[in-house]
């Protein structure tokens, strides 16, 4: 069988004591480099018939070949995880741009010459491994550094707050969102009853609720959302001082959402949508970018945020501490085999540097037991750090040995500490100054199980994300709600839920109960229930324009997809210009007609046509230009599908170009050509109507590109009476 030939990043050394044998295997299969062989190196005479007791009689049980192969397929699959099952990684570096000295004495943070391979994965949380990529959910964002000093994982999400405040809620958090257990339904969502059961009796989740039910849950790509190491950690410098730290990946392409009907449509024309960014990115050369910035907080100032720094559904607003830039993490290689690096991956918060340590979060800490006892049953025993994927960079030795598919040779008698017969492989703790230090933090008597007062405020930070959101945005909150909770059967939930909203914001409250056919939010009726903690702090910041997404552009049109509507008789000469100036300024621009191969031009040049409007529907896009020419626009006038698709852009948000006759193709909109002016004027925003002549100016590319670069257009006109 050819031996796959190593590339020569990231850490994938041969296992100890295999590089002899490499040698002499290379030299025997050099001859051979396509012979199909057993597992045990046998030459393969046939792969497509089984041994049979003749050509037409029973297989045999002795035909090895088969059992082995098909043994291998039976087992094939492993446990998906249990949470996050649902991902897509891609390898690549990390570099500061400064030294973090003064804080951190971790070695990949010290100098802006350090370049880090790391591993990231990407994933959704409540969905099965086969699960589509834009369901509402939160987004796993696991960093996996590849140190000098070992391997760092910082395995944070895209929101920056959790459900829950002490690790002992996450099993039933889970089981609550998972497909209900008597049929296991549904896939991937949290509109049910169980969800919405357990966060009404929780309103330690309302904070994370409004997060969930934002556009946040339903990013536009990976590439264009935050990450968050959500808890707060500490750096320790080398004289052992410590500072909280928060940490946050800002993505170069701005924060985009998705809207929640385009959510739902993707689901079913393209499950793989996020994934298949991810790829086509990397694989066309837009590499992924991310800063890493850091909010900093003296060890002792943390009293005076206003909440307890360790309690997980609180963020640091930046108004009151701002994120400082120190790094930047850039994505260059997809997988090679998908099973071998993004499944078998092992991310885990305890896998430290020195110079890095946790905070008492009660949620962190559970963390800290709940991921290596994950690996043991998902990936088959206690050697998976020897995976490929999961391996140190930088030398690694211990007396920990044997366990299910250990694959180093460790040699010599020796496998305790100390020892006096080692003969030169005897390695030593060197005393207490090498090596990870855990910070002596003071710990205050008595052992106890409670959760701290300081925990109690469940609203404020809720209504401060309220507060903060663009009118579109509020609305969108508003819809999500009553989505998830008219799927909700139990009336009791539905109210209890509302109940807790007024503690938020009342109008908000207000709003989502109306279509729900419940009474009206009753704040005290919620006061009174399990869990409802009556204390709620000033908060030191009334609005945060950082936590909302729309008015954040960013990236500009890179990597934007812009789908142009043909058919025979289109006007070639402003397409082909506005065409020109986005594929420069870094869109991807794609054709797309009612059949595959040519449309012919006004002038009689053939096109080719990229895609059908049956394979690659507006929600498979950013943006839709729709070039002039009689013949073409009456066509595509004529066509439900091409209709359909400008309707659907427009509802979505999305900029719209039309040249010359191309406005025919906006009549349904309310928009007509040339006869009836005012129309064509109607004031909305992100839809351009573009005279030809004008295009080759540039003009109206650069219009165009502005306007795309707003990412979507949630205030235009009419939005909700369109049918699409
Ligand atoms: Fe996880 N989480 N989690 N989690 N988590 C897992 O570990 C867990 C939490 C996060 O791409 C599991 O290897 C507990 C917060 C990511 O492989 C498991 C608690 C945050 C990933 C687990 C939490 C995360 C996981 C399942 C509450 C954001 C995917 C498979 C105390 C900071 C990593 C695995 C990947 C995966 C446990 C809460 C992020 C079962 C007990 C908060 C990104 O160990």
């Amino acid at each position: 069988m050819p031996r796959p030939k190593r590339k020569a990043a990231g850490p994938t050394r041969p296992a100890d004591g295999a590089r002899d044998k490499q040698t002499q295997l290379d030299a025997f299969t050099a001859g051979s480099a396509n012979v199909l062989t057993t597992n045990q190196g046998l030459q393969i005479p046939d792969n497509h018939n089984s041994l049979k007791g003749g050509v037409r009689g029973p297989t045999l049980l002795e035909d090895f070949i088969l059992r082995e192969k098909i043994t291998h397929f039976d087992h094939e699959r492993i446990p998906e995880r249990v949470v996050h099952a649902r991902g897509s990684g891609a390898h690549g570096y990390f570099k500061p741009y400064k030294s973090m000295v003064q804080y951190t004495s971790a070695a990949f943070l010290q100098d802006p010459a350090i370049e880090t391979p790391v591993f990231v994965r990407f994933s959704t949380v409540a969905g099965s491994r086969g699960s589509a990529d834009t369901v509402r959910d939160v987004r796993g964002f696991a960093v996996k550094f590849y140190t000098a000093e070992g391997n760092y994982d910082l395995v944070g999400n895209n929101i920056p707050v959790f459900f829950i405040q002490d690790a002992i809620k996450f099993p039933d958090l889970i089981h609550a969102v998972k497909p209900e257990p008597h049929h296991e339904m549904p896939q991937a969502a949290s509109a049910h009853d169980t969800f919405w059961d357990f966060a009404s009796l929780m309103p330690e989740s309302t904070h994370m609720l409004m997060w969930t039910m934002s556009d946040r849950a339903l990013p536009r790509s990976f590439r264009m959302m935050e990450g968050f190491g959500v808890h707060a950690f500490r750096f320790i410098n080398a004289r052992g001082d410590s500072h909280f730290v928060k940490f946050h990946w800002k993505p170069k392409l701005g924060v985009h959402g998705l809207a929640w009907d385009e959510a739902q449509k993707i689901a079913g024309k393209d499950p793989d949508f996020h994934r298949r960014d991810l790829w086509e990115a990397i694989e066309s050369g837009h590499f992924p970018e991310w800063e890493l910035g850091v909010q900093i907080v003296d060890d002792g100032q943390e009293s005076e945020l206003g909440f307890d720094i360790l309690d997980a559904t609180k963020l640091i607003p930046e108004e009151q501490v701002p994120v400082q830039i120190i790094g930047k993490l850039v994505l260059n290689r997809n997988p090679d085999n998908f099973f071998a690096e993004t499944e078998q991956v092992a991310f885990h918060p305890g896998h430290l540097v020195p110079g890095i340590d946790f905070s008492n979060d009660p949620l962190l800490q559970g963390r800290l037991f709940s991921y290596t006892d994950t690996q043991l049953s998902r990936l088959g025993g206690a050697n998976f750090h020897e995976l490929p994927i999961n391996r140190a960079v930088c030398p690694m030795h211990n007396f920990q040995r044997d366990g299910m598919h250990r694959q180093a040779i460790s040699k010599g008698r020796v496998a305790y500490e100390p020892n006096t017969l080692g003969n030169g492989a005897e390695y030593r703790v060197d005393g207490a100054a090498q090596g990870f230090q855990s910070y002596p933090e003071q710990l205050e008597p008595p052992k106890i199980r409670r959760r701290s007062p300081s925990f109690d405020d469940h609203f404020s930070q809720a209504t401060l994300f309220w507060n903060s959101q663009s009118v579109a945005e509020k609305d969108h909150i508003v819809a999500a709600f009553r989505f998830e909770l008219s799927k909700v059967d139990v009336p009791e939930i539905r109210q209890r839920i509302v109940d807790n909203l007024a503690h938020v914001d009342l109008k908000l409250a207000g709003r989502v109960a109306v279509t729900l056919g419940i009474a009206a939010p009753d704040p005290k009726a919620a006061a009174g229930r399990l869990g409802f903690r009556d204390y709620r702090i000033t908060s030191k910041v009334d609005e945060d324009p950082t936590l909302r997404m729309v008015g954040r552009p960013g990236g500009g049109v890179k990597t934007r997809k812009v789908a142009i509507l043909v058919a025979n008789g289109v006007e070639s000469a402003p397409l082909r210009r506005i065409q020109q100036d986005l594929t420069e300024a870094g869109a991807l621009c794609k054709l797309v007609a009612q059949h595959l191969g040519t449309v012919s031009t006004a002038s009689g040049r053939q096109l080719a046509v990229d895609h059908t409007f049956a394979n690659m529907p507006s929600v498979m896009f950013d943006a839709v230009l729709i070039p002039g020419g009689a013949s073409s626009a009456a066509a595509l006038s004529g066509l439900g599908e091409a209709v359909h698709f400008v309707l659907e852009a427009y509802k979505h948000g999305k900029t719209i170009c039309a040249v010359n006759d191309g406005v025919q193709l906006l009549g349904t909109l309310g928009f007509s050509q040339g006869k009836n002016p005012e129309l064509v004027t109607v004031p909305t925003v992100g839809v351009l109507i573009a005279d030809g002549r004008k295009v080759l100016d540039g003009q109206v590319s650069q219009d165009f590109m502005a306007a795309i670069a707003l990412h979507r257009h949630w205030d235009r006109l009419n939005i909700d009476a369109i049918p699409a």
